[in-house]
């Protein structure tokens, strides 16, 4: 390498430095709002149902006043997974300290027996999920009681989907065409009880 070879790298090099720096300088004292998503920790998810509509209530604590909701986004269904994506931004700027919440219900509609899942995000990113069930899907053979049959028709099942011999659609009870481990915790967690 020559020196001017050597001088016009060094050059280069310190320019695109001086470039970073002075951006993560002005990143660092612009007082914008930015996308943002809530600590999963301050955030809860409650499921709740009347009559047979299914409603998910979502709480997000904020701990000073430089955050935003703009749009708590729409519901979008696919299968048995709710899902909401909501427009939720932070200051970069000083705020004032204060501990406040947003409460937002989401209509889910009219819900048959079952396990289904709700997933809340901010601008695409994943908050919180939970999975909830509706009515007592785990009781799969409707004796109103949750006993070694069901777990055993749920055990027989294992790892089947459509066409499969062994495939039951009554042990899919978190209907996504597959009886797996979601399926049979649930089953397996209700075991001993009665359909109340
Ligand atoms: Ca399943």
């Amino acid at each position: 390498m020559n020196r001017k070879t050597f001088l016009c790298l060094l050059t280069t090099t310190l320019l695109l430095v001086s470039i970073v720096v002075s951006n993560m300088m002005s990143l660092g004292y612009a007082q914008i709002w930015v996308p943002a998503a809530p600590h999963s920790r301050l955030t809860s998810l409650e499921f709740w149902m009347d009559n047979q509509t299914g409603f998910m209530t979502v709480t997000i604590m904020f701990p000073c006043l430089g955050w935003k909701i703009e749009d708590w986004g729409t519901l979008s269904v696919n299968g048995s997974d709710f899902s909401a994506d909501a427009e939720i931004w932070y200051w970069t700027g000083p705020s004032g300290q204060m501990i406040w919440y947003a409460v937002h219900d989401y209509n889910l509609g009219q819900l048959a027996e079952g396990v289904y899942s709700f997933t809340f995000k901010s601008f695409g990113y994943i908050v919180r999920s939970m999975f909830f069930e509706v009515g007592f899907p785990a009781d799969i053979n409707d004796d109103g009681r949750v006993e070694m049959r069901d777990i055993g028709t749920a055990a027989r099942a294992f790892g089947t989907n459509n066409p499969h011999p062994d495939w039951n659609p009554d042990a899919d009870i978190y209907r996504d065409g597959t009886v797996d481990m979601i399926d049979i915790g649930f089953t397996a967690k209700h075991y001993g009880e009665m359909v109340p």
